[in-house]
This record gives structure tokens, sequence and C-alpha cells, in this order.
């Protein structure tokens, strides 16, 4: 498998999950600097022109959920999932895609704010909601930390869902609340930080603390 990864980008949630598998892969740089996400070399592995895509043998895989989702089924014995057709896995799925489409595309927002808008007053303006709904979300992720029993998101099983989650908070580092700062986010991100495959990661991509 080959993983077109850029430091620190949505990425690292299934470089997260590569690393908890243990299966061999392989790291490929894409140099945003060089703007290679928008090279026709790239393009023809993800039209959209962003960052991540997954070559797994001749599957040629974009979206960051669906890379995870994909690498969950097919290392079962990883766990990384709840079983099939069980509430768990309902409600992993629920929250799969509340990241991508809800939490995800929120910080897009924040951090591309002039795609959405003109002048300099409207573009801060852009910026600040995104800010301001970002933080009802956070709220709802230390909200189900309360809620559940146990240390990872989906309780007793660490699951793809806690390397989403780590790799979405640590984005919100400059953020006048950080996720950090949550009562129960905070140790919880802490948690998922320690882990071994997560400091493999942090190596690999090149990151320097504040990793938070
Ligand atoms: N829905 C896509 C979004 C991916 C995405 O926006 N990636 C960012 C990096 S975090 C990117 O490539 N941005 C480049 C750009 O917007 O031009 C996914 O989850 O894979």
């Amino acid at each position: 498998m080959q993983l077109h990864y850029y430091p620190s980008n949505a990425s690292m949630a299934p470089h997260l999950v590569l690393e908890e598998i243990g299966a061999p892969y392989e790291l490929v740089r894409v140099e945003r600097t060089l703007n290679a996400h928008k090279s026709a070399a790239y393009l023809a592995l993800n039209p959209n022109g962003l960052i991540p895509v997954l070559v797994d043998g001749d599957l040629v895989l974009y979206e960051t959920a669906a890379i995870c989702l994909h690498l969950a089924d097919t290392h079962p014995s990883a766990a990384l999932a709840p079983a099939f057709g069980t509430p768990a896995r309902a409600h992993f799925y629920k929250w799969l895609m509340w990241l991508t489409n809800t939490l995800q595309s929120s910080l897009i927002v924040y951090f591309y704010p002039e795609r959405w808008a003109d002048t300099p007053e409207a573009i801060a303006q852009v910026k600040a909601h995104a800010e301001a709904k970002i933080d009802g979300l956070l709220d709802q992720l230390d909200t189900e930390l309360a809620r559940v029993d146990g240390q990872w998101f989906m309780g007793a099983s660490f699951s793809v869902l806690d390397a989403y989650v780590l790799t979405l908070c640590r984005w919100t580092r400059g953020f006048g609340r950080p996720a950090r700062s949550l009562a129960q986010l905070g140790p919880y991100l802490q948690r998922v930080l320690a882990r071994p495959a997560a400091q493999r990661v942090f190596e690999r991509e090149g990151l320097k603390p504040p990793y938070l």
C-alpha cells in the first residue's frame, strides 16, 4: 500500500490507522508547497486534487473516511471498527460521517476563508463564524466522551474514530478555545497521542511540539 500524504493534513488519520494495523506501507509525500496535489499525475489519482490518496494494489481510493473504513475492513484482526450490523457499528458510521462532513468541512472553511468571501472584512467574518461553529462541534465531542464508558471514543476499544478525532482536534491548536482545553477532550487526546502508533506517525511526519 501507498499513502499519499502531507504532514498534519487529513492524511494523518489513515496514517495513524496504518500504524495501528502494522501492515507494510509506503509514505509518498505530496509536495503541497510545489502544488504537486494539482499536478496531472496527482489529479489522475484524485480528480479533486486533495490529500490523501491510498493505493492498495489495483485500488486507488480518495476521501479520508473511506480510506480509514477500507483499512479497517481489510484488516479485521486489528479490530479498528465495531462488528458489522451491530448498533455500535451504526454509531461508528454516524460519527465517521459527522467527522468528515461536519467537523472537517467546517475546519476547511476556517483555514481557507478566502475561498468563501472577497473583502478582508468578509474573509475575517467567515473565519470567525467558522471558529464559532467549530467551538460548538468540539462541545459535542466533549459531551460524547463524558457519556461513553471507556478511554476511547467508542468506549473500551480503540477505533478509526480515535485516529480521526486526534487528526482534526490537532488543527484547533491555534484557536482561542482549542480542543485540548476541553474537560474530556484534553485528557482523551493525550491518551491517543501517547499510543506508540501515534508517536511513530508524528515522528515520520516530522512534526514538532506542540502536538495539540
Ligand atoms: N473530503 C476530503 C478533503 C481532503 C482535504 O481537504 N485535504 C486537504 C489537506 S487537509 C487538501 O488537500 N487541501 C488542498 C486544497 O484544498 O487545495 C477528504 O477527507 O479526503
